[in-house]
């Protein structure tokens, strides 16, 4: 299995990928406000960098449950000087993440790689031709609902069952407008329009997504279903996020979204050595 991004190739079967995550917000409900100013988040990029990280995930729209949506020229503002600090200084690809393909287009053209786009459910395709235009990666997130509303009453019959009937048909419709299957990843989207129930389900079932032969993301880092657990509040929650973690690529995840990248690069390659003598 290969996931290809623009000039980068990742070829599976590999160690695991840790994607750090760097956000350039104001309001994230772990790390909100650290790093907007750019030269703290590119310091921070730079760090996730050396502790390990294969792909950096720059964000600057937080979309924690209730958050607000950023203006398309305030996101700009936020990740493009970023962006363009970081490319051509890291050895490793830059993922954008964003929901408009406007912000997606002028990521890609300032050296961005990968679309981490947790709107995959969008009615229109312009998302999905500029991704097919540069060969860029795209990550597919499931999300019932928006950020908005998404945590009022997430309810689904099935939720493993929910969220492969969107792989296999997103994955047709990106084939449609250009995007071939190896530029694909999927992510069950841990957290979003799901109850705690339905997190812990569809990290115990990862395996019912390996059979479509894409790279499976998960994003547990941090979230409030490990708070719910632990009992610890957001920056303290590393710990369940590391049992996620090695849960998940026990299953059959690839690639592994992430706050604290030098403890979940180390428990992985743990949890490979484990794996290896089974
Ligand atoms: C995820 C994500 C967030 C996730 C992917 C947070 C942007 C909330 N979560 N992208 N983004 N998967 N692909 O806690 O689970 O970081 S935002």
């Amino acid at each position: 299995m290969i996931f290809r991004a623009r000039d980068w190739l990742f070829e599976f079967p590999r160690p695991a990928l840790v994607m750090g995550i760097v956000n350039v917000t104001p309001d994230s409900f772990s790390d909100g406000g650290r790093f907007l100013d750019p030269a703290a988040a590119v310091e921070h990029a730079l760090q996730l960098e050396a502790e390990g990280a294969a792909i950096l995930d720059i964000g600057g729209e937080s979309t924690r449950p209730g958050a607000a949506p950023v203006a398309e020229e305030e996101e700009l503002r936020r990740v493009l000087p970023v962006i363009r600090q970081l490319a051509g200084r890291i050895k490793i690809p830059i993922s954008v993440d964003t929901q408009k393909p406007a912000v997606a287009q002028a990521a890609l053209d300032s050296g961005a790689a990968i679309v981490n786009d947790i709107a995959a459910n969008r009615v229109d395709d312009a998302m999905w031709r500029l991704v097919a235009r540069a060969r860029a990666g795209y990550i597919a997130m499931h999300m019932q609902g928006t950020p908005q509303t998404m945590q009022s009453h997430p309810e689904y019959d099935n939720v493993v069952a929910a969220v492969r009937a969107f792989f296999v048909e997103r994955l047709e419709r990106l084939a449609g407008a250009g995007v071939a299957p190896e530029q694909v990843a999927l992510d069950c989207g841990l957290g979003f329009g799901k109850t705690v129930a339905h997190n812990l389900t569809l990290l115990a079932q990862q395996g019912q997504f390996t059979s479509l032969r894409r790279p499976l993301v998960v994003g547990a880092s941090r979230k409030s279903f490990i708070g719910h657990a632990s009992g610890e509040r957001a920056d303290q929650r590393w710990a369940g996020g590391l049992a996620c973690a090695c849960w998940a690529v026990a299953a059959g995840a690839r690639i592994i979204r992430t706050h604290d990248v030098r403890q979940t690069v180390e428990a992985l390659r743990m949890t490979e050595n484990i794996q290896a003598a089974t």
